[in-house]
């Protein structure tokens, strides 16, 4: 059973989010919800690499198709949610896009894309690396957050997220390694960058071991990372993150930014213009 809102979100989370860029909401989701996503991902990674996953007819074309990238201890599995009944309902009808609006103050929520992590084993690649999440989004705006939540138990020993506190405050983007090295945009600046400033002993890490149900917001600027696995823990991690789009939020791709044909060739999306309905509606509040 889901708590009330105002139980579940405070003045204190919000005022978390907004200083350090991060923050833990406890026991949003029940242990059968978890439990019940977790199997519907499972499922869905053995049905992609069997080559029968079923699309869904009518996924909005808002983002790329599903994809699976595989490292030695991890799998990620993009933008599964919408061909998913069971993720579908949970996008659409829990409690998600009211947490993330009312966390991040947006008047309204638009859900994007989805990533969702599953490791195993205690491979030092269990470990996600330090990256940011917008440096690459053809959005602006500071209502573009992510959503993770544990679908296992994360405590120290099974890759807990780890963020650099504040930097959601920082004032330019960063070149990407995932961008062409050839392009240039002025505001962007050099990933060594980032990569120094992780590597600072000093640098302010804070670390969010969570329980199955436990929520994070990531703002998209923060920096972030996961620690590996270690040897004595058994079973999988497995976290759902999904990417939201707030009142702020317009569209603006330059060439450093991921690239979606798909939203592209609808001549639905305007420079400086916000998401338009007809591909991303409103999941909260709903109509
Ligand atoms: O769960 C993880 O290990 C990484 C999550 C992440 O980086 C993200 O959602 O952007």
């Amino acid at each position: 059973m889901t708590r009330p809102i105002d139980e579940l979100v405070t003045d204190q989370h919000i005022a978390h989010y907004q200083s350090e860029g991060c923050v833990r909401v406890e026991r949003v989701f029940d242990a059968e919800t978890c439990t019940q996503l977790a199997r519907t991902l499972n499922d869905a990674l053995r049905a992609f690499d069997a080559g029968t996953l079923q699309r869904a007819p009518d996924a909005s074309p808002h983002q790329n198709p599903p994809s699976v990238h595989r490292g030695d201890g991890q799998v990620q599995l993009r933008n599964f949610a919408q061909h998913l009944p069971i993720l579908r309902e949970w996008l659409w009808n829990s409690v998600a896009a009211e947490v993330v609006a009312r966390l991040m103050g947006a008047r309204h929520v638009r859900y994007w894309m989805d990533a969702s992590f599953i490791k195993e084993g205690s491979s030092a690649e269990s470990a996600t690396p330090w990256h940011n999440d917008e440096c690459t989004f053809p959005f602006r705006g500071e209502m573009m957050p992510s959503f993770w939540v544990a679908l296992t138990d994360v405590p120290m020993e099974n890759a807990p997220i780890v963020t650099l506190a504040r930097s959601n405050r920082d004032p330019w983007r960063y070149h990407s390694p995932m961008s062409d090295p050839a392009a240039f945009e002025l505001e962007h600046i050099p990933w060594s960058h980032l990569e120094r400033r992780v590597a600072d002993p000093n640098a302010p890490r804070r670390v969010w071991p969570c329980a199955m149900g436990d929520i994070l917001l990531i703002h998209p600027k923060t920096i972030h990372a996961s620690l590996p696995r270690t040897a004595q823990y058994a079973g999988q991690r497995i976290a759902l993150t999904t990417r939201w789009l707030g009142d702020d939020v317009v569209w603006q791709p330059n060439r450093l930014a991921i690239r979606i044909p798909s939203i592209e060739s609808t001549g639905l999306m305007k420079p400086g213009a916000p998401p338009p309905d007809e591909l991303f509606p409103k999941v909260w509040p709903r109509g």
